[in-house]
């Protein structure tokens, strides 16, 4: 299914119908879970609980392998899927916690840790966001093929309201760079002092 940004309603304080709200979320996980399996599995059963109510799954990318960024060496199943709630984005911030926690996340301090889950929200419908707990869209996404390779198979056209860019704009810059020779250019001067 194709996953479109929409506008919060102009007019949403008067509308008298609940208003749902899309989010784009990235899945992680390089952990096994001992019901669930390898982390593929897990990401599979993660988008299972996604869609229990109050939330809907619209679209679901599929499934990934990428290598470790940070200290963790085992590598990671990554996808995305776009959800559709009445939730706004500290409660859903919550709900993904506690599905997390659901899965065997412990939270032992070390950032970037291995986990069995990890539910980010990249993007919402609803433009920025930021407070202590949360920032939408998510600070580090664009610079990340593992978010942003999953994320153009069900949110290509989906706009970051800060960069303007949409996420196939910003996969392909990112892939651009990461294809662009390292060190210096043929012609530059590297002689020194
Ligand atoms: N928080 C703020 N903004 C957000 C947001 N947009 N979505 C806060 C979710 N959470 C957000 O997150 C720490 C705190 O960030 C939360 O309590 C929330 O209030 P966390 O999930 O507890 O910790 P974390 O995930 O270890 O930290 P961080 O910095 O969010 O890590 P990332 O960015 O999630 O990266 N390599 C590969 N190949 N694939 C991966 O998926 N993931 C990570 C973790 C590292 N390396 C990876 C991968
Ligand atoms: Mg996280």
């Amino acid at each position: 299914m194709k996953a479109i940004a929409r506008r919060p309603d102009s007019n949403h304080r008067t509308s008298r119908l609940p208003q749902t709200t899309r989010y784009l979320i990235a899945l992680g996980s390089n952990i096994a879970h001992c019901r669930h399996g390898p982390p593929p599995h897990v990401l599979r059963a993660a988008c299972a609980a996604l869609n229990e109510a109050p939330l809907h799954v619209v679209a679901a990318a599929p499934i990934i392998t990428s290598a470790p960024l940070g200290p963790s060496r085992r590598h990671y199943a990554n996808g995305a899927a776009i959800i559709e709630t009445m939730l706004p984005p500290l409660a859903l911030l919550d709900r993904l916690q506690a599905i997390e926690a659901a899965f065997g996340r412990t939270r032992r301090g070390q950032r970037w840790g291995a986990r069995t889950l990890d539910l980010d929200i990249i993007l919402w419908s609803g433009g920025p966001w930021q407070d202590h707990r949360l920032t939408i869209p998510h600070p580090a996404y664009h610079e990340r093929l593992f978010v942003l390779t999953p994320a153009l198979r069900i949110a290509a056209d989906w706009r970051d309201p800060q960069s303007g860019l949409y996420v196939k704009q910003t996969h392909a810059r990112l892939t651009r760079r990461a294809t662009m020779p390292k060190g210096p250019l043929p012609h530059a001067d590297v002689s020194g002092p």
